[in-house]
């Protein structure tokens, strides 16, 4: 470095030293050009941070590209609520939104041209008292993973869901989804190398099921169970469950009504699973899905 540089170059050298990112790396070496010495001694000098920007702005517009096909880069989050989230996906047109309608009863627009959803609509499924938060993403379509149609966008909302549920017609409407799922790295149900493996149920949304038998097919993706509590001497909140992971143990549903009454518990007693009603229990019993609790502490 020459000798007589200023004040000013140094300090945006420092910067630069220091920066932790690539944009403020980036800024520094502007810094850096504007107040380099402009006399014939600083020209390697000049020349060497004109390269090092061009380099840098070369890399961050690759790593930019890259985070685009994976679907990480521009994002939209939904901000999950109830019990779990679960996104429904599926090519234009195969009944995604006759789903969510059927499941939460919103109202969600169905028509018979494609793309009649143009941005995620919520709803919330009542599951024995447990609220489900359910989010039908606009259209999925082939192309999707390389930027079509949104497509990375909405595939980042799918990959931090808890769980997913593809609507198709057919097994051609299927493998779309799978496909693109797949080219942003979440495969279904199943482990493979290098891809994040997330659960997801296959859904005709036209064909007749019983509602309750459908319902329980949609809660058995979140691997929770929904837990009752009633103070002693008090009624069941039948309203608000706990939505606790399976197996869970009384300990676990304590700590999750109380930060105090985990330490605290000193026995409850169990309607549901056990053998008989209101029976005393230890600590480490294992609760069943729509279990009652009483905890006294
Ligand atoms: N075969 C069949 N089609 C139906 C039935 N019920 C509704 N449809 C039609 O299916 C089409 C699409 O339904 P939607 O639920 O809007 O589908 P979608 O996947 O949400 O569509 P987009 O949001 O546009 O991607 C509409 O034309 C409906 O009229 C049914 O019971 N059987
Ligand atoms: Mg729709």
């Amino acid at each position: 470095m020459p000798a007589n540089v200023s004040f000013e170059f140094e300090r945006a050298k420092l910067e630069y030293d220091q920066a932790n990112s690539p944009e403020a790396k980036l800024a520094a070496l502007i810094n850096m050009q504007r107040t380099a010495p402009s006399h014939k001694g600083g020209e390697n000098l000049r020349k060497d941070i004109s390269k090092k920007i061009s380099l840098l702005k070369k890399d961050m517009e690759k790593k930019k590209k890259q985070e685009k096909r994976k679907g990480r880069g521009s994002s939209i989050a939904i901000k999950k609520e109830g019990v779990g989230q679960i996104v429904i996906l599926g090519v234009p047109n195969s009944g995604k939104s006759t789903l969510l309608n059927k499941l939460t009863g919103i109202g969600a627009k169905v028509a018979d041209y494609p793309f009649t959803t143009t941005k995620p609509e919520v709803g919330m499924m009542d599951y024995f008292g447990g609220k489900v938060q359910l989010v039908e993403l606009p259209a999925i379509v082939d192309g999707s993973s390389k930027g079509k149609a949104s497509g990375p966008e909405l595939l980042s909302v799918a990959r931090n869901a808890d769980a997913l549920i593809v609507v198709a017609r057919n097994a051609w409407e299927k493998a779309v989804v799978e496909r693109e799922l797949l080219d942003v790295g979440i495969s279904l149900n199943r482990k493979a190398r290098g891809k994040e493996s997330k659960k997801a149920l296959f859904l005709d949304a036209f064909e007749e099921e019983e509602l309750e038998a459908l319902k329980e097919r949609v809660f058995s993706l979140l691997d929770k169970i929904v837990v009752y509590t009633k103070k002693p001497g008090g009624k069941v909140e039948k309203e608000k469950p706990l939505g606790l992971p399976l197996h869970s143990t009384v300990k676990d549903a304590a700590r999750h009504l109380h930060k105090d009454f985990e330490k605290k518990l000193r026995f409850a007693r169990v309607w549901g699973s056990t053998k008989y009603p209101g029976q005393r229990v230890s600590k480490d019993y294992k609760l069943k899905n729509r279990d009652v609790i009483e905890v006294s502490a």
